[in-house]
């Protein structure tokens, strides 16, 4: 019996983990707060282009809903994270130029510098600091599992950092990401995250991240918060174009996805050449056996006043008889109302006073950030035995 129960045990050992992750992540995931006193939100956007509606949906509106919803006393930090944007390689003057216009789009869809510290997170050294420290103390294993650097390099979600088809293109910024994702959060203590789903396994490993710290330095104590993710109601948003891939504004092909900045007509141009299927000229709700149908659904029900889901909205149209067309003009009419404001605020905030206006906002929100992060940093280096 005894030999039968060790050759088990790795198998055992491995289901226990799996059940203790579950229930860690259900225990630190919530799909609403109300912002109180010693509430700290952090958030940070790539500047790799102009923000999407999968940004918008998934995080952007979010992080308004929360500044808005705020009561005083909570903290508000949202940051541009170009550290993150360069572990892919970028044109030095394209970078310079998307970090000013991913500023401008962040005030246009409705965050005010007098409620949310806006930064650049260059211009916070704790980060970058955080992150080696938290460096000497992550798991390769448990780097190599996350599937963001693999899908990233186009490469299968079970290959490990050491295959030579790795190798060959990984480079060590793009493994290491979750490590600063880590630290820009844990620098702030931010006690709350809001993301789009495809972030969920990188919040659980800054949760893992605190917790080790803590144990290891702290004896159990709380140097380093352990944060919650709030995920947004808006599932992922997927590629007008691939529907099983989500939008992205890395991809190489625009009609792929809708920016923030887009007019009326680029935006119905792009939903009526959305990829749908050919499986019937009926609209249903099905996101496994038609993706492509089902996020056009759910970009409306996103939108729809009324609060109805994709499934009713699906229901509604079957009725009436509507054509995969009919769905389009419908979405595309919903899109037109909505995104376009945002565009033109977003011209308005790029000039105003010959662009000074984005670096005073960025210089106040950094200057709240950084004496942030160095409060935290003060508590970590003393209990790594940096300082005394
Ligand atoms: N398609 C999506 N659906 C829902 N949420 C999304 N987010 C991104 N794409 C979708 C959420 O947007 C926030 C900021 O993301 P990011 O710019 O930091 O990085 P990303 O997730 O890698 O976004 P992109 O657009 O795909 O950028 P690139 O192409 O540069 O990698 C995050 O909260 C994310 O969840």
């Amino acid at each position: 019996m005894a030999p039968r129960i060790s050759r088990l045990r790795p198998l055992l050992d491995q289901i226990q983990r799996t059940q203790r992750r579950a229930a860690s992540q259900a225990a630190s995931e919530v799909s609403a707060i109300r912002p109180e006193n010693g509430t700290v939100i952090f958030s940070g956007i790539q500047p790799t282009g102009i923000p999407h509606l999968g940004n918008y949906l998934g995080a952007l509106q979010n992080w308004k809903r929360l500044q808005n919803e705020a009561e005083p006393g909570t903290k508000l930090l949202y940051s541009i994270v170009d550290l993150h944007a360069i572990t892919l390689p970028q044109q030095a003057p394209m970078l310079r130029q998307w970090k000013r216009e991913m500023l401008a789009a962040l005030l246009a869809v409705g965050l005010d510098p007098e409620r949310s510290s806006i930064f650049y997170q260059s211009s916070v050294p704790g980060h970058s600091e955080l992150m080696w420290i938290l460096s000497c103390t992550a798991s390769m294993g448990y780097l190599s599992r996350m599937t963001q650097w693999k899908s990233k390099l186009h490469l299968a979600d079970d290959v490990s950092a050491l295959d030579e088809k790795a190798k060959a293109s990984l480079k060590l910024g793009l493994f290491s990401y979750p490590v600063l994702q880590a630290a820009d959060i844990l620098v702030h203590r931010a006690t709350h995250v809001p993301v789009g789903e495809d972030q969920r396994q990188h919040l659980e490993f800054a949760r893992e991240c605190a917790t080790n710290f803590n144990h290891t330095f702290g004896a159990g104590s709380r140097l380093l918060v352990p944060p919650e993710t709030i995920l947004s109601p808006a599932k992922r948003i997927m590629s007008l174009q691939t529907p099983t891939s989500k939008m992205s504004k890395s991809d190489t092909d625009p009609r792929s996805r809708i920016l923030l900045t887009d007019s009326a007509d680029e935006i119905r141009k792009k939903i009526m050449a959305a990829k749908t299927d050919s499986a019937a000229n009926a609209v249903s709700y099905d996101r496994t056996g038609r993706p492509g149908v089902s996020n056009l659904l759910e970009l409306w029900a996103s939108f729809d006043a009324a609060g109805r889901s994709p499934e009713a909205l699906a229901a509604g149209m079957a009725e009436g008889k509507g054509s995969l067309k009919d769905l389009k003009v419908q979405v595309a009419d919903v899109l037109v109302e909505e995104i376009p404001p945002i565009g033109e605020r977003y011209r308005a905030f790029l000039e105003r006073d010959g662009g000074r206006y984005l670096d005073e906002v960025e210089a106040r929100g950094a200057a709240v950030a950084i004496a942030n992060a160095a409060e935290t940093m003060e508590i970590v280096k003393r209990a790594v035995g940096l300082s005394n």
